[in-house]
Order: structure tokens, then sequence, then C-alpha cells
């Protein structure tokens, strides 16, 4: 691996890598993806609410229970492993679970802006998503990142209110509220230093998940995106607990294997059996 694909996850907290799977991995991975969307688990709901005409199909779904014995075995299969023990220099790596997104019928709304560890109670380096979409997306409906906020401040969530897109997931004054970063870049276009990237069938994004990210809308140049992400850690993985205020019902361990997280002492390494170990 090239030093500027580290040096770039590192730094800018996002990196496109082309080609990554084959067609027969990628056929793989969308019959998987269109059996969670055909079947969703306890945390699967139609992320944007209300803000968008009756036709327009979303859903979201995170770590399906019913999923994850098919989706272990299919990452066991992908080069995600040594991708990643390259990409942050780690020895071991583990796989957590999956998040889907799908985003239909034309013309959708984003995925607000937020990071992934203001609802997950992780620290550390070594955390990576693997974004993989399974058409081809313009850069601009693409995901879009904040270059380099995987190493500034941690935000309080979103609730993903169309009523409010910052509206407060944990509440209280632990976390700072998000700003409303598309207002603001509206009025001053310059005002974030924001990445996105066009990808094709076979690309994935890897991303951190502590960066501010967001998804853009679809529109008539891409009516529909599906989209599948597989999540990871390694040695530089600790568990750092949530606010644990529940404005949303989100505890300080979180919403995802509470169990295995309950084992964990805050600040001590990200580890439990459940997650499949990668190399
Ligand atoms: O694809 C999207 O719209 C959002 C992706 C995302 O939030 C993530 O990968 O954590
Ligand atoms: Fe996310």
């Amino acid at each position: 691996m090239e030093e500027s694909v580290r040096k770039a996850y590192f730094e800018d907290g996002a990196v496109l890598m082309k080609n990554v799977l084959n067609a027969e991995q990628l056929a793989a991975c969308r019959e998987v993806y269109d059996w969670i969307v055909a079947n969703p688990g306890p945390n699967g709901h139609g992320l944007y609410r209300g803000d968008q005409k009756q036709h327009v199909k979303s859903h979201v779904d995170n770590a399906n229970p019913h999923a994850k014995e098919r989706l272990d075995e299919l990452v066991a299969t992908l080069p995600f492993g040594k991708l990643f023990a390259e990409l942050w220099g780690s020895k071991n790596v583990w796989y957590f679970a999956e998040e889907v997104f799908l985003k239909a019928g034309g013309e959708g709304t984003r995925t607000y802006w937020h990071q992934d560890t203001s609802y997950l109670p992780w620290a550390g380096h070594h955390w990576g998503n693997a974004w993989i979409s399974f058409g081809s997306v313009p850069k601009k409906n693409g995901l879009e990142i904040i270059r380099g906020s995987h190493r500034g401040q941690l935000y309080d969530g979103t609730t993903f209110s169309p009523a409010d897109p910052t509206d407060p997931l944990h509440g209280g004054d632990a976390l700072p509220r998000l700003p409303d970063i598309e207002a603001e870049r509206k009025a001053d276009p310059g005002k974030y230093d924001i990445l996105s990237w066009a990808t094709e069938p076979g690309d994935v994004l890897f991303l951190h998940p502590g960066s501010l990210h967001g998804g853009a809308n679809i529109d008539a140049d891409c009516p529909e995106r599906h989209t599948l992400v597989f999540r990871f850690f390694g040695d530089d993985a600790t568990f750092s607990p949530l606010p644990g205020i529940s404005r949303s019902g989100y505890e300080r361990n979180g919403n995802l294997f509470k169990k295995e997280i309950a084992q964990m002492e805050p600040g001590a390494p990200f580890r439990a059996p459940v997650f499949a170990q990668m190399v």
C-alpha cells in the first residue's frame, strides 16, 4: 500500500481505493444487502421521515442480528482484514458489524451530517468504515467528509429529525451541539473543507467513523443509491462511554452489542469474542 494512502486516511480521515472488490465479491455483498433490506432487524427504520415525497423509498439498518452469521461468513471472504491492517498499521483487525443505506425514488434528502462515534462508544485511531455502493455514484450524490474532522471535536449526534438536522441525540452539555453544516456552507461555501468522490462499483471508500460525514441527496443523475457499510477495528480501539444522558434512549454503552460492551472498562481495549478476527 502506498504511503500516500495511509497518510490520507490518517490526516484526512478518509481515502478512496479503486477496484477493491471483484464482480463475484460484489455480487455476494449485494445478495446479503438485499436480504437485509427484505428482513429488517430491530434497528431497521426509514431514516428520512416525513420530509420528502411519498414515492421516495429509504431504509437504514444497523447490525441486523438476523444477518450476523451470513455477514461473518461473507466478510471472511473479503480483503478488508489485510487492507485495514496496512492502512492503520495494526497487527490485528476485527469485524464489528454492518450498516445498510437505501435511497430510491429519484429524489431524496441527505443523510444528515454526523459522527458515528456520537452513537457508538469508541475511541482510538484504528476504526474504519468500508463504504460500498453497488451502482455508479456521481461526486455530487456521494458521501461527503470534512477533512481531518476525525482528529477534532466530537459533537453530540443528531436524531435525524427533518425539522432540525442538528436536533441533539444526547442533550445536556457533555458534547457540543452539531453545527448546521449545510446552512453554513450555503452561506459560505469556503467555510468547511469538504471531501467527496465519484465512485464506481468495486471501489471502496474507507472512512474513519469519527469523521464528520454526511450523504448527499439523490436526484435525476443518481435516482437510487444502495450502500453497504462494514465497520472494523484494530489494536488502537478503545471503549469510550457515551454521555449516557439518554434524551433519545442512547445509554453510555450505545445501542449495539450492549451485553458485550457492558463487560468492558472505560478506556480499555475494545475487544469481545463476538467480533470475528480478520487478521
Ligand atoms: O451513505 C450514507 O448516506 C451515510 C453513510 C454513513 O453514515 C456511514 O458510513 O457511517
Ligand atoms: Fe455514519
